[in-house]
């Protein structure tokens, strides 16, 4: 593992994307980009389609290889190009499950059953309809989590163990998208989203991913 392929990532514009961009970047990875975007009807096109069926951004092409899902691309990339360091808490069963705990809890708690229940019933009302009670109780919903994880957060330079990891990725991105949407974040959360978003991968990354969109950040 670790030989350099041609790397090609699908897709631009959205904070799914922004997560593989990001980590390509914290690896020091050439890679191409297709830019293509959500919502623009790119993603139906029988180039794409051959590509990945679901219709959906990012995808990584890794050589022969096709890897779809925002958080599979960044463990794969991590696993393939082996330049991030581990700690020992990190590779033991506790931090292992640790790690676990925290990419389902990002993804599925303050991710899919909140903010992009709001994305769905604010911003893309043409597609999924107007839902207010929706939109309100998805906010307090993200707003109950994240405080629930706030001590182990807070102090930290990084969410798991003792490096930089995806789940700062991950973290992070929510964060802002939880920004864009106008939630209040905690005071006491911005001094590691400022460190976490102040890395030069974040910058170079950011620069990618949201500039010259066709269709400007909802
Ligand atoms: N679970 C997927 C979600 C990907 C996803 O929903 N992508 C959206 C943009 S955020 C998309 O490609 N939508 C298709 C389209 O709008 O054309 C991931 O994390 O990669």
């Amino acid at each position: 593992m670790g030989e350099e392929t041609e790397l090609t990532l699908w897709g631009v514009g959205t904070t799914r994307t922004m997560r593989v961009h990001w980590m390509l970047h914290e690896l020091g990875l050439q890679y191409k980009t297709r830019r293509i975007e959500p919502r623009t009807g790119a993603t139906q096109s029988a180039e794409f389609l051959q590509i990945n069926p679901k219709q959906k951004i990012p995808v990584l092409i890794d050589g022969d290889f096709v890897i779809t899902e925002s958080t599979a691309i960044m463990r794969h990339l991590r696993r393939r190009f082996d330049k991030l360091p581990y700690d020992p808490y990190q590779l033991s069963i506790e931090g292992l499950a640790a790690y676990d705990e925290w990419m389902s809890f990002i993804s599925m708690e303050l991710d899919a059953t909140s903010l992009y229940v709001v994305r769905r019933h604010k911003d893309l009302i043409e597609i999924y309809g107007e839902a207010e009670n929706a939109v309100t109780s998805s906010i307090a919903y993200f707003e109950r989590m994240l405080n629930s994880v706030i001590d182990q957060i807070v102090g930290k330079s990084f969410l798991w163990g003792s490096t930089f990891s995806e789940l700062d990725v991950h973290m992070a991105i929510v964060l802002d998208w939880a920004g864009f949407i106008g939630i209040h974040l905690p005071e006491s959360l911005g001094d590691y989203h400022r460190a976490i978003t102040a890395r030069p991968a974040y910058q170079a990354a950011r620069k990618i991913n949201y500039s010259d969109l066709k269709i400007p950040l909802a």
